[in-house]
């Protein structure tokens, strides 16, 4: 970024207690904080003025992109009082008054080196300080390292071919000449269709007599209906300022909303068009990505939404051929920051605008005169490049930070950023990020995030002192479970599919891991509180007599899986082992008629084999192949503790199995307890495994190609009819799938303890199974505990097990038994999953990945590689 002249002042050698980096919304507020604390603190812009970002991006049309109620600063009530916005959405120069205000109210200018970059920062390990040098050789010493740096503040470079070449005027949106820019009478060029280029391109139009506008990626954009700001909310505000506030803060994106449950998918065409047509004319950012519950992870949803902004793409434009151009296709809405625009696709109508689709004439080279692209060449006066920032880490990055043992920041984020809550980064004690990477920040109000971070590094360094501790560091194990859970919440939704900023895919080279932190602003903030009241869970505070390390994750369960339990806890269902079996049986089936249905396989039938006392039911599935079989034969029993389930209960697993593994699956009804106790299952599983077998042709199989496969109580049957398969000497089992299966009952491992409460299966309920099922006397016979039964010469076996699972304990056991004894097995972690969730085909994203691997260890089992099964990755 290129230095505002000014007053500069004179190097100074100096000590302060913290040192902030910028001075736009975040490094204001964190220089207030400090100030409350009573530390010294020096802050640094390289702008002559405070504002950040709203210092920088002067261009024409630059607004904010969240309402003005919300975008703002909620800690000084009296600022509240003092300041009314003018309109919905304020433009730039307001903005930056509001900020010049908030400044001047706390007088925070004094603390403030402006016209002054930071260069570098160096951890003194011998003085516990960071080291600061400036561009005007400043050298200071500081206990605390702020970066307020901002998300987007460092440009990209125009990365186009002779740039450096034109003769005419260059601006960039990021860094707008202060005076303005007159465009009256001349031909200006457009390079970008992001947020900044759509902002400013209807007002460029305006002055300039021609307009030509390089789009590469069309972008989804909804008319902002800019005007007084919204009736509603201002109205809340003024009723209950404290209560929007706070609603605010434990919101989703950083503004009070109220979340759907409609799902795209199932809802009718006129709900759909009406929650389309009501978030359209509201013309907010979160409206239109909420208007269906489901948008942002269901392609088939997220289409629907995508189709109906590309209508009244085409509604605006006079010109089909430009309107087709400008419809954005090649990624799913949201997953690239969608924009608030004034006209800017009815610009489009005016007879000296044109587009220029790069996608099929690209720019050859910048030239003198202008632009040159594979099809023609363009003379301009003037053009601006609209082409984004190193977004997230560019800012971080543009200081030479080293923390202990001269670690580089840079060097250390090769792979990607990694930090714990996007506030510290292991190796750079007490240097703390507001919105760097892994937090909520660029998906979010900023203003919320921001106030959120600068409060809790201030909480967190008066913790520090009230217990004298002098630094404080993430530790590794916190800092990667942090990073995982980031890219956990992110690879449930659509956003990694996209070639975003995001996703640092608009900066050549940069690594391609999601940013931002997509988990809610609400569930972040949850977080952090945790990690609070946890004592600083994942820190290591050093600088007493003894040092203090609380090492741990903070979270490690999958998000889907916790929104799962959240919504089953809110529900408020009687626990499972409180009721009748007939009660259960019905909550049970209740559950399962709610459910998403699974994926399409070829077809479905229901008939009846013989059983040892009587018809038992079972349902196959076909899969649909291109070679219309035969298929090797999964054997697959259900889950439900031998009292609960049927054929309907885990019919959206076995068709998933069924759509993914290519194989035929044959899910058999055997007797349940408490009517038909120990041995019956047992017994009903293993003929109905032998009838298969003899029945494999009629049924579509491939004679000799058998597997079993089981859930819960299924799973311990599964691997109870290999034993016994084996001891008769056939049929003959390629191999068995068992997921989290019972195989002892003493329900005494730790996994018990664990997770023995909370996670739907728990410890009481599998104790009401047991009594059930099988006299105690009868627990420790191999066909009901296999674990304790002969293990040498079973069919390989893949064993999945969940980390939140009362049955973890024993599955991995029965995985080292069966290793121990010789047979192959795989061991399959779902990690972040409970008993049940791995089986919510359609509801549990997450759990997709683990069913993917299932499936591909099934068809691992056959000896010919199963052809023709439908792509992973069309099923949900
Ligand atoms: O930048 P962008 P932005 N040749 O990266 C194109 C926030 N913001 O400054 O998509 C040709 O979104 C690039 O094409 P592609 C907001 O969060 C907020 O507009 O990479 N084209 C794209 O079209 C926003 O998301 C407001 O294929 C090139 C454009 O340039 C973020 O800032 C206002 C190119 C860049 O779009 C960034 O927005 C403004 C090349 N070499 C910004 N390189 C508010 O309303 C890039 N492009 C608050």
């Amino acid at each position: 970024m290129t230095r505002d002249s000014g007053n500069k002042p004179a190097a100074v050698s100096a000590q302060f207690d913290a040192v902030v980096v910028g001075a736009g919304f975040s490094g204001l507020y964190m220089l207030y904080q400090l100030r409350q604390l009573g530390l010294s603190a020096k802050g640094f812009d390289t702008a002559a003025d405070v504002g950040g970002t709203w210092y920088w991006n002067r261009y024409p049309g630059a607004r904010c992109d969240i309402p003005t109620t919300d975008y703002a600063y909620s800690f000084d009530p009296e600022l509240e009082k003092e300041w009314t916005w003018s309109e919905k959405y304020a433009t730039q120069p307001e903005i930056l008054d509001y900020l010049r205000l908030a400044a001047d109210r706390h007088g925070l200018r004094s603390d403030i080196e402006f016209s002054t970059t930071v260069t570098s920062a160096h951890w003194d390990e011998g003085e516990n300080r960071w080291r600061i040098t400036t561009d005007r050789g400043n050298e200071i010493r500081c206990q605390y390292y702020i970066m307020a740096s901002g998300c987007l503040s460092i440009p990209k470079s125009a990365e186009i071919e002779g740039a450096g070449q034109f003769a005419g005027q260059v601006y960039f949106t990021s860094q707008w000449p202060h005076e303005g820019v007159d465009f009256t009478g001349q031909r200006v060029a457009v390079i970008g269709t992001g947020s900044s280029g759509i902002q400013s391109i209807p007002l460029i139009a305006r002055q300039a007599s021609q307009l030509t506008v390089f789009q590469r990626t069309p972008n989804f954009s909804i008319p902002a209906h800019n005007g007084p700001a919204p009736a509603e909310r201002v109205m809340q505000l003024s009723e209950d300022r404290d209560g929007y506030r706070h609603a605010a803060r434990w919101s989703r994106g950083g503004i009070p909303a109220e979340l759907t449950d409609v799902l795209g998918v199932t809802a009718s065409e006129e709900v759909r068009r009406e929650r389309f047509e009501a978030a359209w004319e509201q013309g907010e950012l979160f409206g239109i990505l909420g208007v269906f519950a489901d948008q942002g992870v269901n392609p088939a949803s997220n289409d629907i939404v995508a189709g109906m902004i590309r209508e009244k793409i085409r509604l605006a434009v006079d010109d089909p051929e430009i309107a087709e151009t400008l419809c954005p296709k090649d990624h799913y809405f949201g997953t690239k920051r969608p924009c608030l625009d004034t006209g800017y696709f009815e610009t489009y109508n005016l007879p000296h605008v044109r587009l220029v689709d790069l996608r099929t004439q690209p720019i050859t080279s910048i030239t003198a005169q202008g632009i040159d692209t594979a099809d023609q060449s363009f003379e301009f006066d003037a053009i601006v490049y609209a082409t984004g920032f190193d977004a997230m880490t560019g800012a971080l990055a543009a200081v030479d930070v080293t923390g202990r043992g001269g670690l580089s920041l840079m060097e250390k984020w090769t792979p990607g950023p990694s930090t714990y809550l996007g506030l510290m980064t292991v190796g750079f004690p007490n240097l703390f990020m507001i919105t760097g990477p892994g937090s909520p920040s660029v998906l979010s109000n900023m203003t919320v995030s921001i106030e959120q971070h600068v409060d809790w590094v201030a909480g967190c360094l008066k913790d520090m002192r009230a217990a004298g501790f002098e630094t404080i560091e993430p530790t590794a194990l916190a800092e990667s479970g942090w990073d995982v859970h980031v890219q956990d919440c992110a690879a449930i939704t659509l956003h990694p599919t996209a070639s975003s900023w995001y996703m640092g895919a608009n900066v050549p080279g940069k690594p391609r891991v999601f940013l931002p932190y997509i988990g809610g602003v609400n569930a972040y903030r949850q977080a952090c509180d945790d990690v609070v009241s946890q004592g600083y869970l994942g820190f290591r505070r050093t600088g007493r007599g003894e040092d203090e390390c609380r090492d741990g994750v903070i979270r490690s369960m999958q998000p889907d899986v916790a929104m799962v339990l959240e919504i089953m806890a809110g529900l408020g269902l009687p626990p499972m082992e409180t009721l009748s079996v007939t009660d259960a049986r019905a909550l049970m089936a209740a559950a399962a008629a709610t459910r998403p249905p699974g994926p399409e396989v070829a077809e479905v039938t229901d008939g009846v084999m013989p059983g040892p006392g009587g018809d038992l039911p079972y349902r196959l599935y076909r899969p649909a192949t291109a070679d219309q079989g035969p298929h090797p034969i999964v054997v697959y029993f259900h889950g439900g503790g031998w009292v609960l389930g049927d054929l309907d209960s885990d019919d959206p697993l076995c068709r998933d199995l069924c759509a993914r593994s290519g194989a035929v699956v044959v899910s058999v009804n055997y007797r349940h307890a408490p009517e038909a106790r120990f041995p019956a299952a047992a017994q009903d599983a293993f003929m109905a495994v032998q009838w298969v077998d003899a029945n494999a042709v009629s049924l579509g199989g491939i004679p000799g190609q058998l597997a079993v496969a089981g859930w819960s109580a299924g799973g311990n049957m599964a691997t109870v009819v290999c034993q016994l398969a084996r001891d008769a000497g056939g049929p003959r089992i390629a191999g068995q799938l068992l997921i989290n299966p019972v195989v002892e009952s003493e329900m005494m491992r730790p996994s018990y303890a664990e997770n023995g409460d909370g996670y739907i299966l728990t410890t009481a309920l599998m104790r009401w199974f047991w009594e059930h099922y099988a006299d105690p006397a009868d627990r420790g016979d191999p066909r009901a505990a296999p674990l304790l039964g002969n293990l040498t010469d079973l069919p390989s076996a893949i064993i999945v097990t969940a980390d939140f699972d009362p049955l973890r304990d024993e599955g991995v056991a029965y995985a080292r038994a069966l290793d121990a004894a010789g047979v192959p097995v795989r061991h399959v972690r779902a990690r972040g999953h409970t008993h049940t969730s791995v089986t919510m085909v359609g509801i549990v994203i997450s759990g997709a990945p683990v069913r993917a691997q299932m499936a591909a260890a099934l068809a691992d089992f056959f000896p010919a590689p199963v052809t023709g099964a439908v792509s992973n990755s069309s099923i949900g």
